[in-house]
């Protein structure tokens, strides 16, 4: 077993991982950037290192130097994390050729399923089903309207290299597809480097049901219950839980067993979670590999009794799974809320500066994965997300009974965070009755932008009424005169013969 574990990453993640360390008497190091010198990763390591300037390329991205810290600590293992290297498959080649065990899959496992074409061709005829599609970037404007035609408006376009929806066309006829996969060539070449792109069937509405997997490097793979995540706010997950509640026995047996193949297809070793969409029939079909512990897995380890990161370390170091496929039970429920430093006010802007206050909750069921405390500022350079708040209970109901009454808790002081926003979500019937999908948020949001805006336009149109009123009042009919003179006409469309909102407001005043 390793004695020292170098952590690559910040944050929650970080710490949790540090925390793993700790608890199976492995020493933890640290690495940080100038930003992070005071992050709470770097003060519950054993060992802090500095590695440079707040640009991840020149920190948390930068192989060298993250190698020569687990030489110079002599950490015989690095762990990744999420983001950041955690699916660089050259740092994994790296961390082999440095003697430094990498604590997730080999990096031709992760070259096998990084690439969404690739994925889709190593998973092809071995009983896993896919979307209608192509297994290759496409051609020409001929071939690929060719290729829509046979599949079936409406069709999704995505980049090859991509994911998290960078590069993707939703495209209903025929006529959109020329100028669609033009632009999604070309964000896949901005964003990756790689414009091939491909096309599927779109399913309307899917939901997104993930299935987390674990394999050791002796033979053994098994799948450990899924996770919903269909409640995605711009391809970033926000809320997620486990188990799904659309999925029963059967079809997890089914779901898992696919997982599992995708895996073994790919020679998989540690951690990894296999992504389906699901429809409204409850098919469900290969999307992509996530070759990393995910941001999530606290809601399967709450639900299995396992902790991931302590096998994933077990794995790293040559041990066999210790149990077998039907030892895996599913028991109770359990959600997860990303708290996020964003203004839900600011179209959630991400919000840094300094936690003046913070009161965080506990209790019965509550678990709370912390990258932040009282005191820190929250720096601007990476991902805004502080800490995950996970509600466990013996069924759904409980579980968003637990989570509201912690949410009531959770007070953070000097910034902004979108704890509001789970307040909305836990409270919302179609949340509260599972009737969810990946437009969810989207719908709600919108409903909620559009009650704002309507709230706003009301309050303006009131405004506009009493000011024109004691206008009137004051000036007499020339009033009007004065008040689009002030304004522009400011009537709708800028047409100045249109009625203006000034006149429509004070007639409407005058009629009260
Ligand atoms: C799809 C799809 C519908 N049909 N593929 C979004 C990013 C990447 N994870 C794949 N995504 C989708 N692929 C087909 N054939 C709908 C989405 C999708 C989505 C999927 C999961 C979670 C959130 C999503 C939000 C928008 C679109």
């Amino acid at each position: 077993m390793f004695k020292k574990i170098l952590i690559a990453n910040r944050g929650e993640i970080a710490v949790r991982v540090i925390r793993a360390c700790h608890e199976m008497g492995i020493a933890a190091v640290a690495v940080y950037s100038d930003v992070d010198r005071a992050a709470l990763h770097v003060r519950k390591a054993d060992e802090a290192y500095p590695i440079g300037a707040p640009e991840a390329s020149e920190s948390y991205l930068n192989i060298p130097k993250i190698l020569d810290v687990a030489v110079r600590s002599g950490a015989e293992a690095i762990h990744p994390g999420y983001g950041f290297l955690s699916e660089n498959a050259k740092f994994a080649r790296a961390c082999a050729s440095a003697g430094v065990k990498f604590i997730g899959p080999t990096a031709t496992a992760m070259d096998a399923m990084g690439s969404k074409t690739r994925a889709r061709q190593a998973v092809d005829g071995i009983g896993v089903p896919i979307v209608p599609g192509t297994s290759h970037g496409l051609g020409s404007i001929e071939q690929a309207a060719q290729v829509a035609a046979g599949i079936g408006y409406p069709v999704i376009l995505k980049a090859a290299a991509g994911g998290g929806g960078k590069g993707m066309r939703l495209v209903h006829a025929p006529e959109d597809l020329k100028s669609a996969l033009e632009g999604a060539r070309s964000e896949a070449e901005r964003s990756f480097g790689d414009g091939e792109v491909y096309i599927e069937k779109a399913i309307v509405n899917p939901r997104h049901v993930e299935m987390q997997i674990l394999a050791d490097e002796h033979g053994n793979t098994v799948y450990l219950g899924e996770r919903e995540c269909s409640l995605q706010r711009r391809h970033q997950k926000v809320v997620e839980e486990a188990p799904s509640p659309i999925v029963d026995p059967g079809m997890r047996q089914r779901m898992g067993e696919v997982a599992v193949r995708v895996a073994q297809s790919a020679g998989y070793t540690n951690a990894g979670t296999v992504e389906f969409l699901v429809d409204g029939q409850k098919n469900f079909y290969f999307l992509e590999m996530n070759t990393r512990l995910q941001v999530e897995h606290p809601v399967t380890e709450l639900v299995t009794g396992l902790d991931l990161v302590h096998l994933q370390i077990r794995i790293a170091a040559g041990e066999a799974l210790p149990f077998k496929q039907d030892d895996v039970k599913i028991r109770g429920h359990a959600i997860e809320c990303r708290i996020y430093a964003e203004d839900p006010d600011n179209n959630y802007f991400p919000s840094p500066g300094r936690i003046t206050l913070l009161l965080a909750p506990s209790g019965p069921g509550i678990r709370r994965d912390s990258g932040m405390y009282e005191g820190w500022t929250v720096p601007m350079d990476y991902d805004p997300l502080l800490a995950k708040l996970i509600g466990y209970g013996t069924d759904r109901e409980q579980a968003i009974s637990r989570l509201t009454r912690a949410l009531s808790e959770y007070f953070v002081g000097g910034i902004k965070t979108n704890i509001s926003l789970f307040r909305r979500i836990l409270g919302d019937p179609d949340f509260r009755g599972a009737r969810l999908d990946t437009g969810f948020l989207d719908r709600m949001l919108k409903l909620k932008e559009e009650g704002r805006r309507d709230a706003q336009a009301y309050s303006n149109a009131a405004e506009v009424a009493v000011i024109a009123a004691g206008m009137f009042a004051a000036l007499g009919p020339s009033a009007a005169g004065v008040g689009e003179r002030a304004l522009g006409n400011g009537s709708a469309g800028g047409n100045s013969k249109a009625v203006s909102n000034w006149k429509r407001a004070a007639r409407r005043e005058a009629m009260q």
